[in-house]
Parts: structure tokens; sequence; C-alpha cells
């Protein structure tokens, strides 16, 4: 956590999109995560991929980057922990040192499998969203790990199916316990469900099923205000 010289209120830098969708599930998180604590943010910094100059203050590469007050927090992961630890009267993002410990899962399974896996999906459609630069940027970094994009498109159809049926233990225990965390909602879920937010404002790709109870579990979760 650096310090901030231009300290004052609090700022989110998010991605931009040409159109105003929210194409950072990272992004995605932090903003369920305030809103879960009930805390505003004053000022919302939309940066391109390409626009690391934006966000060199926090030495990062990445967004998002939260700067509350005098505190420079870079990490979704990071600004969940800085929130609870700051914010330890509003509604609690873990329920607890086990609850953010089983959390931490979630932040690994989403950064190692379910973001890639998603992208796989909606990389190439979310290149409609985002300007000329940041759509050769984003094909040039993306390449190494997914060859190139629009190939991924001609096989996704086929790769649907087991992309869902690995989502069972999530959908089972959505469907036992009403949210990961329970009956209240806590990071596990925001996670989780901002990447599946992230693939619908990317795509018209359905991803899941209307009738899959991960569906309306996330549509809840991303609604403007959720319960
Ligand atoms: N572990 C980071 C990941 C952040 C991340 O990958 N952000 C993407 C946007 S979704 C980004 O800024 N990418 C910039 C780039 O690829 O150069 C977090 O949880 O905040």
């Amino acid at each position: 956590m650096a310090s901030n010289p231009r300290a004052g209120g609090r700022t989110l830098y998010d991605l931009k999109s040409l159109d105003g969708r929210q194409l950072s599930p990272f992004g995605q998180r932090v903003h369920l995560a305030l809103r879960h604590k009930g805390l505003a943010v004053d000022r919302i910094e939309l940066v391109r991929f390409v626009d690391k100059e934006a966000i060199a203050f926090a030495k990062s590469q990445t967004v998002p980057v939260l700067v509350d007050g005098d505190k420079v927090v870079v990490d979704s992961w990071r600004i969940a922990n800085h929130l609870e630890e700051t914010y330890p009267d509003r509604p609690s993002l873990f329920g607890g040192d086990a609850g953010r410990a089983l959390a931490r899962y979630f932040n690994n399974w989403c950064g190692l499998w379910l973001t890639p896996e998603i992208a796989s999906f909606i990389l190439f459609d979310m290149l409609d969203h985002i300007d000329e630069e940041d759509r050769a940027y984003i094909r040039r970094t993306r390449a190494p790990r997914f060859g190139p994009l629009e190939k991924l498109n001609e096989t996704r159809a086929a790769r649907l199916p087991a992309f869902q049926k690995a989502l069972d233990p999530l959908r089972l225990t959505v469907k036992q316990n009403g949210n990961l965390h329970g009956a209240t909602p806590g990071m596990a879920d925001f996670m989780v469900a901002a990447a599946f937010h992230w693939a619908e404002q990317s795509s018209r790709f359905a991803l899941l099923q209307t009738d899959d109870p991960l569906y309306s579990w996330s549509q809840r979760l991303n609604a403007p205000s959720h319960a």
C-alpha cells in the first residue's frame, strides 16, 4: 500500500469501454464489495488498457486501483482486505478469518481458472467495445495465451458443455447455501459473480442457461441493488 500524493475522497480506477460497459471482472468485484459495505465512490477514473501512465502513480500495470483518502491500494483482493480492515463496522466481506481464508481459494480459482476460461468464450467479442489501440494491445498481449482470438469463437459452442459441467460444485453450493458465503453474499460471491457479469457485458454469447441457478444468482448479485 503506497501513500498517495493526490489524496482526498475515494477514487476507483477502472477499465474504459467505448460505450460504458463494465469490462473488468476485477473492477466489478470491487464495485460489489464497496456496495456491500455501503461505501460510495467519489470519482471513477476510466482508463484504457494502454493508458499505463494514468495508473503509474500506483506503480501498477493493472486496474482496479482504489485511492481511499491517503491510501493507494492496487489489486482487487488487496482492495477487499483494505475495505474489511478499514471499515470493520460495515457489513463484512469475509465473515472472519476462516471466511477470508476460504475466499482466498475463490480469488485464486477465479484468477487461475474461471477468468481465463471465460475469456476464451468472450474475448474476441470484447474487442467490439474497446478502441483501436486497446484492440491491438489485447490482440498482442493475449495471443501467446489464447492464440488468434477469432479462432476462439469457432470452437466455443463445442467447448461450452464442458465449461458448464465444471461449474457443478459451484452450482450445487449456491443451490444449497443460497450464496457461497451462506444466506448473505460475501467476497467469494462477488468475485465469481463479477466474472459472469464481465461475460455479459462483453459478449452476447450465453455462458449460462437462464434456468441455471447460477444464472439467477449472478443476476441477483450484479443487479443495481441486490439483496
Ligand atoms: N490480480 C489483479 C488482476 C487485475 C487485472 O488483470 N486487470 C486487468 C483488467 S480486467 C488489467 O488491468 N489488465 C491490464 C493489462 O492487461 O495490461 C486484481 O485482482 O486486481
